[in-house]
């Protein structure tokens, strides 16, 4: 482990490092996007380096690309590999049935396509993400820059013919430009506080036109390694 972790990294690389002895020779793996997913492809890279690990990474930002090539790790699009092993990547939020809330590091789309084309998702994730109710952490929605705003008032529209209180949306700003995805959408971030049917509320949003993809994930994620600032690891 580094020396001088902070208790929220050390609890992101235990997360991080557990995880990646789920990664075996000749597999693809997807490789996740956002802090507790870097440490993750940082262990790989050492793998690789002084184990002589052999597996293909397909990552889901270019981010998370450049990473994986500087730490020496074989990078593959997912057109490629075609069909992954396993993906492992970060959450925001993870409730008790491993639905998740993703997209805070804007990666959303790309994350869903990949672990969906896997047969098994690890998402790795400190305590703090875990709660009874998905919906504190404000839900990124990716939508086309073309009539994003049309995009919103039809959402918003769906909230209220769902009775969601605290409809809260925010156009993700990069400084005073709108933020721009890897796909070249914007994200709405709406604030909806409880999310008291994540299944139906995903369902919903993929069905209007200027919608993308939601950051939730229903039925994507089978296991979720929990890491804890004193270096402990717990298996949902
Ligand atoms: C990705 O990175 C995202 O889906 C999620 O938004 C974010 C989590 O970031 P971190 O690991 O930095 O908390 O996994």
């Amino acid at each position: 482990m580094p020396a001088e972790l902070s208790p929220i990294d050390k609890a992101k690389f235990v997360a991080a490092r557990r995880a990646a002895d789920y990664v075996e020779d000749g597999m693809r793996v997807g490789l996740g996007t956002g802090s507790t997913a870097a440490w993750l492809v940082r262990c790989l890279g050492e793998m690789v380096r002084e184990d002589g690990l052999r597996f293909r990474g397909v990552p889901t930002s270019t981010r998370t690309a450049e990473l994986a090539r500087e730490v020496g790790i074989e990078v593959i699009g997912l057109d490629e590999a075609k069909w992954l092993d396993v993906t492992i990547d970060g959450a925001d939020e993870f409730d008790p049935e491993l639905n998740l809330i993703k997209g805070g590091g804007g990666a959303l789309l790309q994350e869903k396509i990949v672990a969906t084309a896997s047969d098994q998702m690890i998402v790795i994730a400190d305590a703090a993400k875990e709660v009874s109710n998905l919906g504190h952490f404000p839900l990124p929605v990716e939508v086309v820059p073309f009539g994003w705003r049309t995009t919103q008032a039809l959402i918003e529209e769906s909230l209220v013919a769902m009775d969601v209180l605290g409809r809260d949306m925010t156009l993700r700003m990069a400084g005073d430009r709108p933020f721009v995805t890897d796909e070249g959408n914007h994200i709405l971030d709406l604030h909806l506080g409880r999310i008291g049917n994540p299944r139906q509320m995903a369902m919903v949003l993929n069905q209007i036109p200027g919608v993308v993809e939601s950051g939730l994930f229903i039925d994507i994620c089978d296991m979720v390694i929990v890491g804890h600032g004193d270096g402990r690891v717990e298996v949902r």
